[in-house]
């Protein structure tokens, strides 16, 4: 390729990806009355700086190469930061490996960029091979944790390449730039994904949310998702697990389930997110479903509507790992707003907006799980009755 060839693709690349950038978002209206979702991703592999991806010197790339390709952004961690709403997503690249990565944007839902570098987190052990899922959690301890899967290979099964396992990271900050890393957390559960911790002290101890697994990733080899704390957080070691919310069967969370973000702090109480798996002829599906926790005791589940709350949707649906929606970031601002970042199909992040009125309102209105066939027919012959046989005072003029 002649110098000027290459630098009119240059331009080119550059003048494409800016559009990417500048790209405004869409809200798809009218919704579905407890979240509104956008016509386009917050973040995709084409959002990643082409200066992460191309070797821009004409000389050691005459083709104007990808040299170091990004296969997909999906999964962030979310926190405000200096007035900005501020994603840690998940970047993997075309060698399966995942690492972590700042975008900010002003308004959360479209204009996010990535900073200037990758995070470089601290390398503290060789053997861990594979790093994502990052949760930021502001603790009240003056801290932005990060707590992430750090995966490595199974040493006890060596013929056996696929064997896995996963530990939780734990990193703290002051700025997003520079991480300080703890010792990974330790649990009697050979298998450690999903875990979160809690925002504030309860009763003077750090307090974690976990996922207690005996396999890597297979469902049906763990309870739910369980609780622990410990006292000093440079030595993160929980004694016990308590199972706080429960797989049961044919429900949305009948092989596997495992938090998201950290919750959100409420008068009513902790709101959570969580992504419930079940196995279906097609492999997993994974959805997301919300509760809410006592505010006194986080460990006590006090509302849990029944189903899903947000399912992967048209294009949502495929990717490299097709039907699932993962989400791991939310921010709620001071105001109430709420932008809740989900990935799709492991392949590129969303986000859905709603307001902390409108999840309580879905989370303590919503039926519970009815449990059989039988008993949501009840359930869904009540409300019909009422919206049939209500008098007419309950509707405004206009409606029906
Ligand atoms: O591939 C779907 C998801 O699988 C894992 O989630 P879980 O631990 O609940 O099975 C994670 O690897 C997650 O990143 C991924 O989106």
């Amino acid at each position: 390729m002649t110098d000027l060839a290459f630098h009119r693709r240059l331009r080119a690349l550059t003048a494409d990806h800016n559009a990417l950038l500048r790209r405004r978002n869409r809200k798809l209206t009218p919704g579905n009355g407890i979240y509104d979702r956008y016509a386009h991703p917050v973040l995709t592999a084409d959002h990643v700086p082409l200066s992460w991806r191309y070797d821009f010197d004409p000389k050691a790339n005459p083709f104007l190469m990808q040299r170091m390709g990004v296969n997909s952004v999906f999964n962030a961690g979310a926190i405000e930061f200096k007035g900005r709403i501020v994603v840690m997503a998940r970047v993997e690249g075309w060698d399966r490996k995942s690492f972590f990565a700042v975008a900010e944007s002003r308004n959360g839902i479209d204009g996010f960029r990535f900073w200037d570098y990758p995070v470089i987190l601290p390398d503290h052990d060789e053997a861990e091979t594979n790093v994502y899922d990052m949760r930021l959690v502001r603790h009240e301890d003056g801290w932005i944790y990060g707590l992430f899967c750090a995966e490595r290979h199974d040493d006890s099964q060596p013929g056996n390449l696929s064997a896995a396992v996963a530990r939780c990271g734990i990193a703290r900050t002051r700025d997003l730039v520079r991480w300080e890393r703890l010792p990974d957390l330790q649990t009697r559960s050979p298998q450690q994904r999903n875990v979160v911790l809690h925002p504030r002290f309860v009763r003077g101890r750090y307090a974690f949310y976990t996922r207690p697994l005996t396999h890597f990733a297979a469902t049906g080899t763990g309870e739910g998702i369980g609780w622990g704390v410990c006292d000093d957080i440079t030595r993160p070691v929980l004694e016990t697990e308590a199972i706080m919310d429960r797989r049961a069967y044919h429900t949305i969370k009948e092989g596997k389930n495992g938090l998201g973000p950290a919750p959100i702090e409420t008068p009513e109480g902790w709101l959570h997110l969580a992504h419930g798996v079940r196995d279906t002829a097609a492999g997993m599906r994974y959805v997301l479903y919300l509760f809410l926790a006592d505010r006194d005791d986080p460990s006590r589940i006090r509302k849990i509507p029944g189903g899903y709350f947000l399912a992967p949707e048209d294009g949502e649906r495929v990717g490299d790992v097709s039907n699932v929606v993962f989400s791991n970031g939310w921010v709620a601002r001071s105001n109430g707003d709420v932008f809740l970042y989900y990935g799709a199909s492991d392949t590129r992040l969303h986000v859905a907006t709603t307001t902390v009125a409108q999840l309580l309102d879905y989370v303590c209105h919503t039926p519970v799980d009815g449990r059989r066939s039988a008993a949501c027919v009840q359930q869904r012959c009540a409300l019909i009755r009422r919206n049939l046989v209500a008098p007419k005072t309950r509707h405004p003029r206009r409606g029906s």
